[in-house]
């Protein structure tokens, strides 16, 4: 008994430790799991965790209904008004008929972007219903087959590109418009219609790489069903071939499954695709949360709506409140991406063209602290989040909670001292931190009411050996 119990500690102690040298450990062989350990470390990849703030556009037939159709107003999400009983299918399926943006300008388009800080943008190509923004020579359902015409995507990608920002391609793997695609493959007819689809799939996507070479990645949506998850060699086939067509293309894992079905993160816990792109709706809470991958938050500004609706209802977040989530985002080493839902005429909604310019103004005074920033690696404060400057010994307090006290307490890491705070953007000023322990201070900064989250710049620096502050009492 005695023998037993100390083999068990043994082998407890042996798992610990190698859990803690190398947190996975592959026990399935796998020919379409991750093909990466840990983060990517090329310049593209690096481009895309220094942008943080992206811009998100679901724009598609759904603008024209915008949640409602003869008088009655549908309960979901704007742009699945087609799955909708009382939404007749040749209804939404001639609503092509009527897509004439007359006021669409992607060069105001752009500059909305750019006025809130957006360092890149994901456009809806194709979303679930079918319907193509470009025209694809693979399909007639398409803007080509609408009276407007031209290409949306085109001059989209030019407008975005001209003023710095990055473009992403969102693409739905659901295509309700396609006769041979199919949720799930029920008879052989089935899996030869699919077998069809998939190549043209890959037609479209290489049309797209083509015509719009200075993309950087796709942002694929819509490949839950069974039939694209059970057929993880084709999504691992297709996330190579894309990436050959195009080298440095970003991909988050929701392309992927892996041979058993497994999505996202393979069925040894390892991510596929570039960055863990599961946060929708929702943000970690913590740093554990993300596992050291590099992720990505898609947010709506409504509870649940991507497409224009025209009745917002429930809850509606505030600029600050976005605000508060993109630095979130950006202290958990993430991006943030916010939606816009423009209408069927290729203008904006007033609530969202306010959002875009507040957060803009709170970006151009505080901005430095989310771009190029991430994971500050300091035990978090109720105040707020700290973001430190990548590779530097530079962190910003992001304060959006100041306590009654007007103390804000930063306990920096054993041997992390502080050489100097300021506040963003006026490196010539000084606060003088109060020292109240070894590595703890607290910054004062009152209690007056605050508009917006504010932020400092601390410089960190290593402590000499007889540095340090109170004792530390002896219990
Ligand atoms: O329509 C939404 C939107 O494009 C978002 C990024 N993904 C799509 C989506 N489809 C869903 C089906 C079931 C549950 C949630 C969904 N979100």
């Amino acid at each position: 008994m005695k023998k037993y119990c100390i083999a068990a500690a043994l082998l407890l102690a042996q798992l610990h430790s190698s859990a803690q040298s190398n947190p996975i450990k592959d026990t399935i062989t796998l020919q379409h799991g991750a093909h990466r350990t840990g983060n990517r470390t090329d310049a593209d990849m690096a481009r895309w965790r220094s942008l943080r703030l992206g811009q998100f556009i679901h724009w598609g037939l759904y603008a024209i209904p915008g949640g409602e159709w003869n008088g009655k107003t549908y309960n979901g999400a704007a742009e699945w008004i087609r799955s909708w009983k009382e939404m007749p299918r040749c209804d939404y399926d001639n609503l092509y008929k009527q897509f004439n943006p007359v006021n669409y300008h992607p060069e105001q388009w752009a500059q909305y972007a750019k006025d809130m800080g957006a360092a890149y943008m994901i456009i809806t190509t194709k979303h679930h219903d079918g319907f193509c923004l470009w025209p694809s020579k693979y399909t007639r359902y398409t803007v080509a087959a609408s009276p407007y015409k031209k290409d949306i995507i085109g001059p989209m990608v030019d407008a975005y590109n001209k003023k710095g920002i990055d473009v992403y391609l969102y693409f739905s793997i659901i295509d309700w418009n396609h006769p041979d695609w199919h949720a799930s493959l029920k008879t052989p007819a089935d899996s030869l219609a699919y077998s069809r689809f998939k190549v043209f799939v890959k037609n479209q996507l290489k049309e797209l790489l083509v015509k719009y070479p200075t993309v950087k990645g796709f942002w694929f949506d819509g490949t839950w069903d069974d039939s694209w998850k059970n057929d993880g060699a084709f999504s691992d086939e297709l996330e190579q071939y894309l990436q050959q067509l195009h080298p440095g293309l970003i991909i988050g894992s929701r392309l992927r499954a892996d041979e058993k079905g497994a999505r996202h993160f393979d069925s040894n816990s390892r991510l596929m695709g570039d960055y863990e792109q599961g946060w929708e709706r929702k943000l970690p809470e913590k740093y554990a949360d993300i596992h050291g991958n590099d992720w990505e938050g898609v947010m709506t500004i409504p509870e649940n709506q991507w497409g224009y609706c025209a009745k917002w209802t429930g809850h509606i977040k505030s600029s600050d409140e976005l605000i508060e989530m993109l630095v979130k985002s950006t202290s958990l080493g993430g991006n943030f991406v916010i939606n816009f839902g423009p209408k069927a005429d290729g203008t904006f909604r007033p609530e969202e063209t306010q959002r875009m310019q507040e957060i803009g103004n709170w970006m151009k005074v505080n901005g430095a602290a989310v771009y190029g920033g991430g994971y500050a690696g300091f035990d978090k404060q109720d105040w707020g989040y700290y973001i430190r400057k990548n590779g530097s010994d530079s962190v910003y307090m992001v304060v959006c909670n100041v306590p009654v006290s007007g103390n804000l307490r930063v306990k920096l890491p054993p041997r992390v001292i502080l050489l100097k705070v300021s506040p963003v953007g006026q490196p010539e000023a000084r606060i003088t931190p109060e020292l109240i322990g070894r590595s703890e201070y607290f910054i004062q900064v009152g209690n007056a009411p605050r508009a917006a989250p504010f932020v400092l710049l601390l410089q960190t620096g290593n402590a000499g050996a007889e540095s340090g502050g109170a004792d530390k009492a002896r219990t």
